[in-house]
């Protein structure tokens, strides 16, 4: 397989796309895909500063590096769930932060010790507050969310971005679908906009294919945790996303299809209706966060 571009061997080919490209053309591309996502969905302005939450995840490193070519003012936030999972789950993940950071010189990184800062790590919170039931996936992800819009505010940051990719995002459409839950459906979209007390969320790599995010740090030469959260192994995500792959595989494009179909049908109205308008907030008298339920917020009564 050759490069669309020049003819030199391709390091990927995309047939969604039908675009192969090298090693010199496949990154160059990549870039600018992106910010032809970011001006298309309308997600952030050039003189807006923006905070990108970094997990040492090929996803979350590449997309920072992509704002920081790009120009962005973009500054990174790393939390520390305090997850070993037997091999220093949090240890390596944050090891490979900083090694990112070292190669580039003047960019800012947050960090955030949940274990520090509030007294116990996330599988310790969780075991608590679940009773050793389940997986601690549904109090991370209400910590992540807390902590993230907590440094956006109080930092000054406009915009809040993540590496949710393709693969994520139809993952997580299909199990919407299947369950018909209408209320993630209509705020599942690549902006979620600002509210009073709340960062506006954008998700650059939402038409980005995993595996082109994978190609990507690797052809770059970013060096990032190969090792799930141990959480995620045999989680519900990755079935659907092994059988999105599967679909994938007989009918290239088949993912880019079923997102782009979902939002445009989402941008005609097919999901208007009373869910599309956000419930009322309120702040929480603990933390001053926007909350939906009455007194204290969720995050705060997981300390109480
Ligand atoms: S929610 Fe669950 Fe993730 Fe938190 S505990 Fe790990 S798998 S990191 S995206
Ligand atoms: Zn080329
Ligand atoms: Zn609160």
């Amino acid at each position: 397989m050759k490069c669309r571009k020049c003819s030199r061997p391709a390091v990927i080919n995309m047939r969604h796309h039908k675009l192969a490209l090298c090693e010199e053309h496949f990154p160059e591309w990549f870039v600018s895909y992106t910010e032809r996502a970011i001006g298309k969905y309308r997600m952030f302005r050039r003189d807006e500063r923006i905070l990108v939450a970094v997990s040492g995840g090929k996803d979350s490193l590449s997309l920072w590096d992509v704002l920081l070519q790009l120009g962005y003012r973009a500054d990174g936030l790393y939390i520390n769930l305090g997850i070993d999972g037997g091999f220093g789950y949090s240890r390596l993940s944050y090891e490979k932060v900083q090694a990112f950071i070292g190669d580039r010189p003047g960019v800012q990184l947050h960090v955030v010790d949940v274990a520090a800062l509030y007294g116990e790590t996330i599988p310790e919170v969780a075991g608590r507050k679940l009773r050793g039931r389940g997986k601690p996936c549904s109090v991370c992800g209400l910590i992540k969310r807390h902590e993230m819009n907590r440094i956006a505010q109080e930092y000054g940051y406009t915009v809040l971005a993540t590496g949710h990719n393709l693969d994520d995002e139809v993952a997580v459409l299909l199990s919407n679908l299947l369950h018909w839950q209408t209320g993630y459906l209509v705020r599942q979209a690549p902006v979620l906009v600002e509210r009073e007390g709340m960062t506006r969320k954008v998700k650059p790599f939402c038409r980005s294919y995993e595996r082109e995010v994978a190609a990507y740090a690797l052809v770059w030469g970013i060096d990032y945790i190969y090792e799930e959260c141990p959480y995620a192994v045999g989680n519900l995500t990755n079935f659907y996303k092994d059988l999105l792959a599967r679909i994938e595989m007989e009918s290239p494009g088949a993912k880019l299809q079923f997102y782009q179909g979902f939002l445009r049908a989402r941008e005609e109205g097919f999901f208007c209706g009373e869910a599309t308008e956000p419930p009322p907030m309120h702040p929480c008298p603990q933390c001053g966060q926007p909350t939906t339920v009455p007194d204290l917020c969720a995050f705060c009564r997981l300390w109480t």
